[in-house]
């Protein structure tokens, strides 16, 4: 299987994420797309290649024009505000204040694009962020091209982003981005399946009213799990888009024996809707051992499911999303892959 890959989502490095009350070292880092890496290349999965740039179009069919330009400014604004750390939202337009006027001070543009405080926006953000859609759009034209099957190895990862919301380690939605650009290539329905930890919400928001994307996504019990405020298994779409939304949420302590029969229900919809193409959004962070997580997939589970989803027998993308365990974190998504080819 091609791996399309970009040296520049190292620029994506930023020093602080508020968890648990203190500053921290982020934990979605460099190293975790490095040993993705090392271990294609150590199993042979096939051929790396850089990504070509797609420009800002493909862009603006999922986000808004002002989103875009937030990110790409909002760092020199937080600068030129006389910020000494990096930039964190610290205030939000809550239940009862305006949600429609974007204040012209950073600060307030921050609370207005942000869905959370963890992740801070730092020199090099939407550098990285610009590379990692180019690595989706890259390997989504390779399918385009003929290719069955593409492993997009996105960093920073897109899920939680929204048309207009960045957070929860995500600015561009590079799935979503990507699911976009087979449908204005002629495809007429594109199935989304999210196997991240967390729920997919920005996936969610942007195909939540349409019938062109069945978007169906297994993760953490939204009660008790990030992003906490989206991702119940009653959200099932609205107008056109009723039924196109499937979310199975799982509490603490899931193994495979229920994640993966969740996972063979929402095959079995995906093929009832019958896509001309899967866009995986993959996460590795349902690993017995991902830091900030809950869910007990043990390592040859990764395969298992990558099995699973080759069933479907649909051209896959998959786009890398979350993963913390930083050791196994290679191993992991290969795994799925691997599964996912039979081997
Ligand atoms: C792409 C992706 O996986 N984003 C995840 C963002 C999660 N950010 C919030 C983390 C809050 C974690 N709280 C964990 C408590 C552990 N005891
Ligand atoms: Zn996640």
């Amino acid at each position: 299987m091609l791996t399309v890959f970009s040296d520049q989502h190292a620029l994506r490095d930023a020093r602080t994420e508020l968890y648990g009350g203190e500053l921290v070292p982020p934990f979605e880092c460099p190293v975790r797309a490095q040993h993705i890496l090392e271990r294609v290349r150590e199993v042979d999965l096939g051929e790396v290649v850089a990504p070509r740039d797609f420009g800002i179009v493909p862009l603006t069919r999922i986000h808004d024009a002002d989103f875009i330009r937030f990110l790409e400014t909002c760092w020199d604004e937080w600068v030129a505000g006389g910020f000494r750390g990096e930039a964190i939202a610290t205030c939000w337009p809550a239940r009862g204040m305006q949600q429609q006027r974007v204040p012209r001070h950073i600060e307030g543009k921050l609370g207005h694009y942000a869905l959370a405080a963890e992740t801070s926006i730092s020199d090099g953000t939407w550098e990285a962020a610009r590379a990692s859609v180019n690595v989706a759009l890259t390997a989504q034209a390779a399918l385009a091209d003929g290719a069955r099957e593409a492993f997009a190895l996105c960093r920073p990862p897109g899920h939680h982003a929204a048309s207009d919301l960045f957070g929860g380690y995500c600015f561009i939605n590079n799935a979503a981005v990507a699911t976009q650009a087979f449908l204005d290539q002629g495809a007429t329905r594109v199935a989304l399946l999210d196997v991240d930890f967390h729920h997919g919400n920005g996936s969610q928001a942007i195909f939540y009213d349409r019938d062109d994307v069945l978007f169906v996504s297994l993760h953490g019990d939204p009660s008790e799990a990030f992003p906490h405020f989206l991702g119940y298994a009653d959200e099932t779409g609205r107008g056109k888009g009723e039924g196109f939304n499937r979310n199975y949420p799982m509490g603490p302590g899931t193994d495979y024996s229920t994640w993966g029969a969740a996972l063979a229900d929402a095959c079995g919809k995906i093929r009832d809707y019958g896509p001309d193409a899967l866009v995986v959004s993959l996460g590795v962070d349902t690993f017995e051992r991902d830091p900030i997580s809950f869910f007990k997939l043990k390592s040859d589970d990764f395969r298992r499911y990558g099995a699973t989803i080759a069933a479907l027998g649909v051209p896959t993308l998959f786009v890398m999303e979350g993963g913390y365990a930083v050791e196994e974190i290679g191993v992991n998504a290969v795994n799925v892959l691997e599964g996912y080819e039979g081997r």
